[in-house]
């Protein structure tokens, strides 16, 4: 899900920050399994607690700025962290999922909000899945930025990463250049890429 939330974002030319909620209560080797997977693939990784309030004047900070759109599963904080920002907002928080009397899930919309201080921000729907649009073959390790350095070094210039012979991205996976778990995202991604 984090793999496709930033390739959506890196196709449509949206700065994202990796925001990793509800610090209070996780692992810490599961956070640092986190922190080493997207330290090369993020500009920037965000640890907050909608319930302490670790991290939430940093994210303030990120809100002030045009318009913030918080994307992720459902029951990950969203709506908390939205609430935390601006209390007046009074957004629900708690609902994993809606269904209506027929038993049918409602797809509930996705909401702009202006926050009391500045700026605005989206809380979503929680998502069950992402399909990233426009997501082509030739391009798509573009939208892997730790790719971005490593292909350089590629035997071929339209190298896609995948099976090519001296493919340097390859060649890096499993070191700390390149977490095994991305490019393995990136295969999956590719499958599902269009020519
Ligand atoms: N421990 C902990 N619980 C949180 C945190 N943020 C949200 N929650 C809880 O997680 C559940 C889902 O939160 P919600 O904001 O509705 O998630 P959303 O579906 O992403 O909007 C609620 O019971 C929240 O109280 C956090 O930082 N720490
Ligand atoms: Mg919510
Ligand atoms: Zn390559």
């Amino acid at each position: 899900m984090i793999d496709r939330l930033l390739v959506t974002a890196e196709l449509g030319n949206v700065p994202a920050v990796l925001l990793i909620n509800k610090v209070d209560i996780t692992e810490p080797e599961r956070l640092n399994s986190l922190q080493r997977i997207y330290r090369h693939a993020v500009e920037s990784i965000l640890l907050t607690s909608a319930i302490t309030g670790e991290g939430i004047d940093l994210l303030r900070e990120l809100t002030l700025d045009g318009i913030t759109l918080l994307a992720g599963s459902s029951g990950v904080g969203k709506s908390s962290l939205a609430n935390r920002l601006d209390p007046d907002l009074n957004i629900k928080v708690g609902e994993v999922s809606e269904y209506s009397g027929k038993g049918r899930h409602i797809t509930s919309a996705a909401r702009l909000h202006r926050l009391k201080e500045t700026g605005w921000i989206i809380d979503t729907p929680g998502l069950r899945e992402c399909a990233p649009w426009n997501m082509r073959k030739h391009n798509l390790w573009l939208c892997f930025r730790e790719f971005l350095e490593l292909a350089d070094g590629c035997h071929f210039r339209d190298c896609i990463h995948h099976h090519e012979r001296g493919c340097n991205v390859k060649t890096k996976t499993g070191t700390d250049l390149l977490p095994e778990e991305r490019y393995l995202s990136y295969l999956k991604l590719l499958n599902e890429a269009i020519e």
